[in-house]
């Protein structure tokens, strides 16, 4: 009796696995770029939606004082946040209409999916004058078929993009970084046959093999015959369907292993009838031995990074390959092998090119410091965007951390939210590892005591620590005693310090450069010294813009804990961890 009622127990609070139908490595379909200039309307009272003055079709707006024009109006970059590129935009949270005239001329036979890499925070999508649809979430994907609503010649494209903060929304009202609103990356009119390939993963097993499955949908995806190509190991497969478009397939391979020092990537394909997808994908295992973590079965120690996704050299949301080649060359220059995308989805071609480094990656959403873990509705939120960030990235050998939270309070509202999630994400995807960043150790004199309910549901324990410049004076962090109650890996997901660069001013001075040296040396000392570290990833590598750091002079809207200036120009610090990433180094080699 009591297996049976364990059984139902756990069927029942099972979770479920976040199934999505988004299409499977968008930058490598078919498709017309919708990239450029968009013309924009600013509209802080929402009066668009109020007076419908626009048809969203092209012709001329029904209010005869035509007010909203988008012919006259002002033009913005897609994809491009707003606020860097106009400077009345700087601090605007709010809506925007932006508008794109394309030509089309649809092909016998095909489907057209219109795709958004991210749009923040909410986006309403017309095209035509139809609603194909809203989307919530402003760092993840999402798409709407548009073969209906497509004409031949002149389309018109709509776009109401809104990011005002919401209690309910993740992140919620207060964050420290930016909050950049617009269409900040690619849009992407896809091209697909009646019947194709919606989705795909290869995983890589402990002992040599090496799964596949796929997805057919559209007309007809039943008893569809999908190839599946991998040259360099000399392996081509044959796959057919089952009645839902399901198809996988499990072999033995001996690949390369991806690892940091060597990312080997093979080239993959997929083909169904005259349709053809190409991918580079790395096989590796991750998993945690007691306070171990370990790539391939051998224990690997993360040197890492943290990393917003702004621009290298200025401010604004970064969104192309070549900046991921500067922002992540540099973590590679550091000594990294490892970064943490905080604090939320970054863009598909920073986890691409991590993939190409060799930088293993921390991916988190924005479920960040007090949201509203209460709501269940915010709860299928978390869900949706991880669903999003999962589903895109699931592909990228890159990726060995999935990161539910940063620094939440510890309640039991909250660690109920979180567990849920973790379950989700691991029915989801159990061939990655859980984490979370936890701010929230019992602290006694001597220091700190990582023993809350929360760190026992992940995987991986993040620790944010701040001694030496939130608290305590730098040189009792060398001192601090660190005990765990788990026999868990660790990561100290962040510590830090704030510099202006190039500020004079002696170790005593906040915010010099001096200062920030003398709390890291202070922190590596204690990191020396702590037990079960697996990986750090100091806070972080180029100041960023934070609405909550106002010091004139000093801040003026910057978060200066940066490795670099807001320029990419290098502080004293830089040189302090890439020489004890260097020394880490040879201790792991030894
Ligand atoms: C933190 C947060 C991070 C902040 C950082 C800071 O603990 O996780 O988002 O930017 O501290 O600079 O205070």
């Amino acid at each position: 009796m009591k297996s049976v009622i364990v059984a139902l127990s756990v069927l029942f609070f099972a979770s479920q696995s976040l199934a999505l139908d988004l299409l499977q490595n968008a930058p490598g379909r078919q498709q017309t770029s919708l990239n450029g200039q968009w013309n924009a309307i600013v509209d802080p009272f929402d009066v668009g939606d109020k007076r419908k003055f626009q048809n969203f079709d092209g012709t001329p707006p029904a209010d005869k004082l035509q007010e909203f024009n988008f012919d006259s109006a002002m033009k913005l970059s897609v994809p491009g946040d707003w606020n860097t590129q106009d400077d009345k935009l700087f601090w605007y949270e709010g809506s925007v209409w932006y508008e794109k005239s394309f030509e089309h001329q649809a092909k016998p036979g095909k489907e057209y999916m219109l795709y958004f890499d991210a749009v923040n925070y909410l986006a309403s999508v017309y095209l035509n004058g139809t609603l194909l649809g809203k989307h919530e979430g402003g760092f993840t994907p999402f798409q709407f078929k548009a073969t209906d609503a497509l004409k031949n010649g002149k389309n018109v494209l709509v776009v109401k993009v809104n990011n005002r903060r919401e209690p309910d929304f993740i992140p919620t009202m207060s964050t420290d970084w930016w909050n950049y609103g617009g269409i900040t990356r690619p849009v992407r009119l896809i091209e697909l046959s009646p019947t194709y390939i919606q989705d795909y993963s290869f995983t890589y097993k402990k002992g040599g093999t090496i799964a596949v499955s796929v997805t057919v949908t559209g007309e007809s995806p039943a008893k569809q015959k999908v190839d599946i190509a991998l040259p360099q190991l000399g392996i081509s497969k044959h796959l057919t369907t089952d009645a839902s478009g399901k198809a996988s397939l499990t072999f033995k391979a001996k690949p390369e292993l991806w690892t940091p020092e060597s990312p080997t990537l093979y080239s993959a394909s997929l083909t169904l009838g005259d349709q053809t997808l190409t991918d580079k994908i790395g096989f590796r295992t991750i998993e945690v031995d007691g306070d171990k973590m370990l790539l391939n079965g051998k224990p690997v120690f993360l040197r890492g990074i943290a990393i917003h996704e702004e621009k290298p050299f200025s401010d604004g949301r970064a969104w192309s390959e070549e900046e991921a080649r500067v922002l992540l060359g540099w973590a590679k220059e550091l000594g990294s092998n490892y970064v943490r995308f905080a604090h939320y989805p970054h863009n598909e071609n920073m986890l691409r090119v991590a993939d190409e480094l060799g930088l293993m990656v921390w991916a988190e959403i924005p479920v960040y410091w007090d949201i509203q873990f209460y709501n269940p509705e915010v709860l299928a939120k978390a869900k949706q965007q991880f669903g999003e960030m999962l589903f895109r990235d699931k592909n990228r050998a890159a990726v060995i951390l999935w990161s539910i939270a940063n620094e939440t309070p510890n309640t039991e509202v909250r660690t109920s939210f979180l567990t849920e999630l973790a379950n989700t994400v691991r029915t989801t995807d159990p061939t990655r590892l859980v984490t979370a960043a936890i701010n929230t150790q019992t602290t006694t004199d001597s220091g700190r005591i990582i023993d809350e309910a929360f760190a026992g549901v992940v995987d991986v324990i993040g620790i944010n620590s701040y001694c030496g410049w939130y608290y305590d004076k730098p040189e009792t962090c060398a001192q601090y005693k660190w005990q765990s109650a788990y026999n868990k890996p660790i990561i100290i997901s962040e510590f830090g310090a704030g510099a202006l660069q190039g500020w004079e001013g002696d170790e005593n001075t906040f915010f010099s450069e001096a200062y920030q040296l003398r709390v890291f040396k202070q922190n590596l000392i204690m990191l020396d010294n702590m037990p079960h570290l697996a990986g750090v990833s100091p806070w972080l590598l180029k100041d960023f813009r934070a609405a909550r750091r106002p010091l004139a002079g000093v801040q003026d809207y910057w978060n200066r804990k940066g490795l670099l200036s807001d320029q990419g120009i290098k502080k004293q610090v830089w040189y302090l961890m890439q020489d004890w990433y260097a020394k880490k180094e040879r201790e792991h080699q030894r």
